[in-house]
């Protein structure tokens, strides 16, 4: 028998027998078994990674009774799985979310006390997997997470990178990026499937024949076929027994290719040929906007991509004799474009592979499939250029093309309008021909959908109009979401335990009960206890920081914070003007005594991203110079708080009081951050962009700090021949800003250095900064104000709180099961 096939029958097993017994005896009692088994150690000995690994085994052989019995209610329930295709998943660390959702974190606190071990410190210890950019990543694995809490059967597909986003040092102020070597200490949560692998093939070309039946087939003849292999995450779910799953591919050689070439004695060609397939899954692509003609990135999107449908494909028919009904069985979501060549990957599957007519092929494709968009930044539309993406997929070219072909025909006949025809096309004519894939995605799908209330006007309107006037009917809207276990009752213990003893337990799994919490706002002894919860986060923050980076805060001051990748749309330059002008403010003496503050930064630069970077430099270098000056440094700091990931938010959302959620009007398409803040509660300053009007319409004006100039205002402005510079003269205090930022103040006489910050504001301001300077600051001074009446400022702290139930990712997923998926929950039981 093959190794890898099943027996004929299986033998009576109870994978609960062995050795999976609660309370805090038999986790100490397994634990030190674990060490002893699976890592050789004993307690005189063992390493805190020894440690923390055994206890992550102790978790995980708990967590997999769950996941069988899920497995196996699934196998004889499930009607349609959700596939939630993803070339991202920032699903941050693992053992205190396991532990939570399991119900053991206490018992296991004590466990490890018992033996001396401190669990907060193997918590620390654990190295998250980096396997995504930031917003789109993360809000992939809150969904993971929702799915699970809501019962519905689904796989994650992705990449199991081997270097995930990079850690980011600072040198100087300069961002360094340094490789993200996450699997070094091994990676307890995963299980490698090695029964289970995948062929892909890349590039050659491909050949007519005639088959059997004497019908005209294509076969694709590649160049080379890499292997995919896969690692399975358990996903729980919280409240339930469910357990999903996330599989993440790993590309290895082929031996066949290499035998080839060893049978020909070319030893070293056979090895480079090795390097070169297992280069496919090594590092993510650390921008978080498409980067053109990156050969290896498509490779790598494909690569995926045609290992998740083969698995579908192979689960599938398990059951059935052809494809014939596939989209019963599999909703599949298109996070973002990165996996829309599974478009025409499922066509080549059923046509080459599976035998199915073309129509009955795109039938199935176009009711499977659905596309989330997560930009409005034209730039940032993926288009592959067609020589490149013929090199790699030259059956794919050929499918896209008739794709297209059919797709325009059917267009012609209702629009008549050859230029509206030409944007709608899959294929960009103008210059050099691309592929654009945001069309592929529409065409491809049954639902479009973008992820926040004005980012999917803006689609209909901007980037998708022609789609939206052929197919109205395809276009919804979803609201992001994040999830509550994760951002609030892992990240904030006193705030939970505070909420859950004022109304129950039942929050976490339907947000929306936190409205209960509105009256108590008026309850001088609930503000008490709600200020104190916050005051302690911040002092925990602090202490972090302290213990981390050496940085002396003080917690009675303002917390304001920003964080989120460094990007000119997000203007984190204007904050910085802001710390600015403040600065001024007090050194002039027209605001000689200011509400004391932190503001705190944190973010990733793409690496080639320079202006970015420069940002980075220069908060650090208003840093310096504001955190030493006498005059200022008691009223005053600023840091940045290097390596922001899921795991140093999970310190900063709680610690928060002011949420900078400042980008350009019409940029952003949602922000998941603003959520996360307001959950905790932090008031948000903003504008009016992408979730902030949602969470302003919730909280009510009164209770959010709203500035700068609307979508429609940004476009008149730019219409009508925006001036930045005229702004600058008009403004004394814009202009005292700026020129102490020219005057190489902040740089040690160097002039140069931030010359291309200002001269970007001053020539160009594509992010109008220049426009919203005064409005921003008016804004700021009422937060200032603001804060002077704590008991004000907390009863808008516990507003903001109550009303952040939409924002639940339990609320978005949902809304995608009901209104695109149709797929229901499942139960599994509390055996
Ligand atoms: C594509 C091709 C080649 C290289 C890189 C990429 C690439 C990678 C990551 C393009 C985009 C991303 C990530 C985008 C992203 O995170 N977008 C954010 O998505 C969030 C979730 O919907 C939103 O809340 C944010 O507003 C949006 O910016």
């Amino acid at each position: 028998m093959p190794s890898t096939e099943r027996p004929p029958s299986h033998p009576p097993l109870d994978p609960k027998a062995a050795h999976l017994g609660t309370g805090v005896e038999a986790i100490k009692r397994d634990f030190l078994a674990n060490l002893y088994t699976r890592l050789a150690k004993f307690p005189a000995v063992a390493t805190r990674n020894d440690y923390y690994r055994a206890l992550a085994y102790t978790v995980r052989d708990r967590l997999l009774a769950r996941w069988i019995d899920t497995a196996q209610a699934y196998f004889h329930d499930a009607s349609r799985t959700v596939a939630y295709l993803s070339a991202e998943f920032l699903i941050g660390p693992q053992l205190g979310s396991n532990l939570l959702y399991l119900g053991m974190t206490e018992d296991v606190r004590k466990a490890m006390a018992s033996l001396d071990v401190d669990l907060e410190e193997l918590l620390e210890h654990e190295e998250e997997p980096g396997l995504g950019n930031g917003g789109l990543g993360r809000l992939a694995a809150c969904y993971m997470d929702s799915l699970a809490t809501l019962q519905i059967p689904t796989i994650g597909y992705g990449i199991r990178y081997e270097f995930g986003i990079f850690d980011q040092q600072i040198r100087d102020g300069w961002q360094l990026e340094v490789t993200d070597k996450w699997l070094r200490l091994g990676n307890p949560w995963e299980i490698p499937r090695y029964d289970i692998e995948h062929m892909v093939k890349l590039g050659g070309h491909t050949e007519g024949y005639t088959d059997a039946r004497g019908r005209y087939r294509v076969r694709w003849v590649p160049e080379r076929v890499v292997k995919g292999h896969c690692y399975d995450t358990p996903v729980l779910g919280y409240g339930v027994k469910n357990a999903n799953m996330l599989r993440l591919w790993e590309a290895t050689a082929c031996e066949s290719f290499d035998f080839q070439a060893f049978n020909v004695g070319d030893y070293l060609r056979a090895v480079q040929e090795k390097m070169v397939s297992e280069n496919l899954t090594k590092v993510l692509y650390p921008n978080d906007e498409p980067e053109a003609g990156k050969i290896l990135r498509l490779e790598q999107q494909y690569f995926f991509v045609s290992c998740s449908l083969q698995d579908m494909v192979r689960i599938y028919l398990q059951r059935a004799k052809s494809l014939h009904g596939f989209q019963d069985k599999y909703a599949i979501q298109l996070n973002d474009t990165h996996p829309a060549l599974a478009i025409p990957e499922l066509m080549r599957l059923a046509i080459d592979e599976y035998d199915l007519s073309w129509e009955e092929a795109w039938d199935i494709t176009t009711k499977t499939f659905g596309y989330t968009n997560h930009t409005l930044l034209p730039e940032a539309l993926e288009a592959w250029s067609l020589p490149l993406f013929k090199r790699v997929l030259p059956r794919h070219l050929e499918i896209v093309y008739e794709i297209n072909r059919r797709f325009l025909d059917e267009a012609r006949f209702v629009l008549r309008d050859e230029s509206r025809l030409a944007r709608l096309s899959l294929i960009d004519e103008h210059g050099d021909k691309r592929v654009r894939m945001a069309n592929l995605a529409c065409v491809g799908s049954h639902a479009i959908n973008g992820v926040a209330a004005l980012h999917t006007e803006l689609l209909k309107q901007t980037v998708l109009d022609d789609f939206y006037a052929l197919w109205p009917q395809k276009f919804s809207n979803k609201t992001n979401g994040v999830t509550p276990r994760r951002f609030m009752m892992l990240s904030n213990p006193p705030l939970t335990k505070l909420i859950t003893k004022s109304i129950g337990d039942k929050w976490p799994r339907e947000l929306t009960q936190l409205a209960r919490l509105e009256p108590l706002a008026n309850d001088a002894g609930f503000r008490e206890e709600w200020a104190k919860a916050k005051h302690t986060n911040k002092v925990a923050l602090a202490r972090h920081l302290s213990r981390l980076h050496g940085v002396v805060l003080d917690p009675n001051t303002l917390f304001d914070v920003q964080v989120k990748r460094i990007h000119e749309y997000k203007r984190q330059h204007l904050n910085v003007l802001h710390v600015i002008a403040m600065y001024q403010g007090i050194k002039t003496g027209q605001n000689p005594s200011p509400t004391p503050r932190t503001v705190f930064f944190g973010g990733k630069a793409a690496p080639g991203y320079w202006l970015a970077k420069l940002v980075i430099k220069l908060i650090h270098s208003v840093a310096e110079v504001v955190n030493h000056d006498k005059a200022t440094r008691d009223l005053l700091k600023v840091v940045f708080i290097p390596d922001f990931n899921v795991k140093v938010a999970q310190h900063v959302y709680p610690a928060a009081e002011l949420s900078e959620q400042i980008s350009t009007a019409g940029k952003e398409a949602s922000g998941t951050g603003n959520m996360k803040f307001q959950m905790n509660g932090a008031l948000t300053i903003g504008t009016l962009d992408g979730a902030n009007i949602e969470i302003r319409e919730e909280v009510g004006a009164d209770n959010f700090f709203l500035f700068g100039l609307t979508t429609q205002e940004v476009h008149d402005a730019r219409a009508n021949g925006y001036d930045p510079r005229a702004v600058y003269e008009a403004q004394p205090q814009l202009r005292e800003v700026i020129d102490l930022l020219s005057s190489g103040y902040f740089s040690r006489g160097d002039k140069a250095l931030f010359e291309p910050i200002v001269g970007r504001l001053l020539d160009r301001d594509d992010y109008m900064l220049m426009a919203d300077f005064a409005s921003y600051i008016a804004a700021q001074d009422a937060v200032s104000r603001a804060y002077q009446d704590r008991e004000r400022w907390t009863r808008m702290s516990i507003i903001n709180s109550a009303r952040s139930g939409k924002f639940s990712s339990d609320r978005s997923i949902q809304e995608y099961c009901d209104e695109i998926w149709r797929v229901k929950p499942v139960d599994v039981e509390n055996k």
